[in-house]
């Protein structure tokens, strides 16, 4: 299996993140995840590792706004020149109303228009990082395009709760929606959201369109980020009603719960019968995650991983969530290891 990789995550590593109520804890997406993933895939012979192919600004724009991207690509140095008294990281305090907000100029006012949340931390590398984890997507869907079965995008930072136009929960560029959107002009796209957290981005991107099925099985957004969308009741606008699905679940699921869910899942992918699946793949849903509520197995990994191989469809895996480091390697082999 080819695994699309880049070092340019490095670089973004933001020195802390708030947490409920104002606590400053470290950065819980942080480079050491990809090590770990890295050396689980060096102890396997099917895994290559491979640099990412640049593939420009289109296939980007092509997903979010311009003027957005534009954003993420200038705000650091601009930071950089503000009054700001703490400049470890660019974070607002404000953030947009999204009924009729007016579109400021200053930068914190386009960083609160901009971004959803306190964990989009944007340093110094955020944006090139950005690029190449959207370079490792699409570098993925290539591979898949040209008849590989499955690859897998090793994507830092994540990507799916970032939309058109907005960065949110550690994401900035949605790789898997960037990729599936790429692969759609070849034919119909099924995108299967497997993190912990509601896949919110990818939900916003695909909304209004019926040539990509989108489906996220997540946490219940009443008690779990991003809590404002991923209800059963959202299931697409326009051309797109009926080509969204959401599947909340109960904290303490366990892997029989979690396989039905899948299971309802995979139905509608295989009537859909796409020409691509892309799975959007976060390991939070581990038992021992310290940010999931839910208790996936890593033998329930591998089984999902098994269910979601059967469809038998060239498959691009995205790296999202996951972050219980120590397991993070194990978890995703487990899931890997039934496509290759
Ligand atoms: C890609 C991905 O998995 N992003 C997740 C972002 C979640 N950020 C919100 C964190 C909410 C913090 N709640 C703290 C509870 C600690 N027990
Ligand atoms: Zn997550």
């Amino acid at each position: 299996m080819n695994v699309y990789y880049s070092e340019a995550h490095r670089k973004h590593n933001p020195p802390f993140e708030i947490f409920d109520g104002g606590l400053r804890v470290p950065y819980l997406e942080n480079p050491d995840r990809m090590d770990r993933i890295l050396n689980a895939l060096s102890e396997r012979d099917w895994a290559r590792t491979i640099e990412p192919k640049v593939f420009g600004l289109d296939p980007i724009y092509a997903v979010h706004d311009k003027d957005y991207v534009n954003f993420l690509a200038s705000s650091w140095t601009e930071w950089l020149a503000s009054e700001a008294k703490d400049k470890s990281t660019l974070l607002p305090s404000t953030f947009a109303l999204r009924r009729y907000p007016q579109k400021p100029t200053s930068l914190l006012g386009r960083a609160g228009y901009y971004m959803m949340d306190l964990s989009a931390c944007i340093v110094a590398g955020t944006y090139a990082a950005a690029l190449a984890s959207a370079n490792c997507a699409l570098s993925a869907a290539e591979a898949v395009a040209n008849g590989e079965r499955s690859a897998f995008a090793l994507c830092r930072p994540p990507g799916h709760h970032a939309g058109k136009d907005y960065a949110g929960g550690y994401c900035f560029i949605n790789n898997a929606s960037v990729a599936a959107n790429w692969l759609s002009a070849k034919g119909k796209v099924a995108l299967l959201d497997i993190d912990y957290h509601c896949g919110n981005g990818t939900q916003d991107i695909f909304y209004d369109r019926a040539d990509v099925l989108t489906i996220s099985i997540h946490a219940d957004p009443n008690f779990e980020y991003p809590h404002y969308t991923g209800y059963p009741d959202e299931t697409g606008s326009g051309a797109g009603r009926g080509f969204h699905k959401n599947i909340p679940l109960e904290k303490g699921t366990e892997d029989a719960r979690y396989l039905s869910a899948l299971e309802e899942a995979l139905n509608l992918i295989h009537e859909f019968e796409p020409k691509y699946l892309v799975v959007s793949a976060g390991m939070d849903i581990y038992a021992d995650d310290p940010l999931g509520t839910i208790k996936v197995t890593t033998e329930g990994i591998r089984e999902i991983g098994k269910r979601i191989s059967a469809l038998n469809l060239p498959t691009v895996i995205v790296m999202e969530g996951g972050y219980n480091n120590d397991m993070l390697g194990k978890n995703m082999i487990s899931l890997l290891g039934e496509f290759r």
